[in-house]
């Protein structure tokens, strides 16, 4: 996917005899069609991408698209850290400002305008844009998307929910931040509860982080919360380290993996974003290539912050400015 073009996506659902896309191996008329037809979100139009003032620090991607991989220890000097913490601050303001504006009736796409001026105003380039080709400064995941919904001119409606994923680059470092947001006051009582369950997640597995520690103790926090309340995990998008570089070597799993017995180290940043569904785990693609949604249409939510680890803990670097 390259730069600067109109589009207006499609996506056809399978036909009624066709095998369903969640994998039972039942026709689709025997299994989601139902379910496809009444909650699925479509694709809207996203219009071309928006441009960034000069004067704006530009991570090495913002002209081309392509993301260069530098390998690291993972451990960042104070230094770094301390421009961190004002990138941590800026994407956590802005995700807090666009998150005033949801609302039923508000485009995503306008919302991720508001998120683009908002970086801009603060001095910062959203990292999101033509990140590997992204063409917009946030994504914005309603319902059943799962992450990287990219904004385009559906209206939210009553009982949606949609997670606000924004990403800083100011200071030659990333902040990423995310929080879902329901919109307006008729959101179901099962949907309030994954929400509730999938900040609780993050709140638990930031509790765990220490030195010493293997990265284990992340997921096992947040798949044991989940498992609670008979909510998936999913497994296909995982957190990661972060710095100069929006992605760095670094996996953080929201699942329990026994195998995964590397030690958390202090001076190490990354971020956290567990993904949580009422109902199957597992995602397919939109035809976009990013939009990711759940096998079965359930709805699914996501809360994300970039944390550096401390002597005895962890600090969030993506808490706004104190009111
Ligand atoms: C851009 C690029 C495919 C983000 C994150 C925006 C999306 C899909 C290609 C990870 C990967 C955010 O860490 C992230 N969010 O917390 N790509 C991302 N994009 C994009
Ligand atoms: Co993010
Ligand atoms: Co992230």
């Amino acid at each position: 996917m390259t730069t600067q073009q109109t589009q207006t996506q499609t996506q056809q659902p399978p036909k009624s005899n066709d095998p369903c896309p969640c994998g039972s191996g039942r026709k689709f008329k025997r299994c989601h069609k139902d379910a496809d037809a009444a909650a699925r979100i479509r694709p809207g139009k996203v219009t071309p991408m928006r441009t960034v003032p000069a004067h704006i620090g530009r991570p090495p991607y913002a002209d081309t698209g392509e993301v260069v991989r530098k390998a690291g220890t993972g451990i960042q000097t104070p230094e770094i850290i301390e421009r961190m913490r004002t990138a941590g601050r800026v994407a956590a303001d802005v995700l807090q400002l666009v998150g005033t504006h949801v609302r039923p009736g508000i485009t995503t796409e306008e919302l991720d305008v508001i998120a683009h001026e908002a970086c801009i105003e603060r001095g910062a380039y959203p990292s999101p844009l033509n990140y590997h080709g992204y063409p917009k400064a946030i994504c914005t995941s309603v319902n059943e998307v799962i992450c990287h919904g990219i904004p385009d001119d559906r209206r939210l409606e009553d009982g949606d929910i949609v997670n606000l994923d924004v990403t800083a680059y100011i200071g030659g470092v990333h902040g990423d931040t995310n929080a879902t947001y329901e919109v307006g006051d008729s959101v179901d009582e099962e949907t309030k509860r994954l929400v509730r369950v999938t900040r609780e997640c993050l709140e638990l597995a930031v509790a765990e982080v220490r030195p010493g520690r293997p990265f284990n103790v992340i997921g096992q926090a947040i798949q044991g919360h989940a498992d609670a309340h008979g909510f998936g995990v999913v497994r296909s998008f995982i957190g990661h380290g972060i710095g100069e570089q929006f992605h760095t070597d670094l996996q953080i799993l929201h699942y329990d993996e026994p195998r995964q017995t590397r030690l958390i180290e202090e001076g190490m940043t990354f971020t956290i974003e567990p993904m949580i569904t009422i109902g199957d785990h597992r995602h397919r693609l939109w035809e976009d290539g990013w939009t990711a949604t759940t096998l079965d249409y359930k709805r699914t939510a996501q809360f994300e912050h970039t944390l550096v680890v401390t002597a005895d803990g962890a600090e969030i670097l993506t808490l706004p400015t104190p009111s």
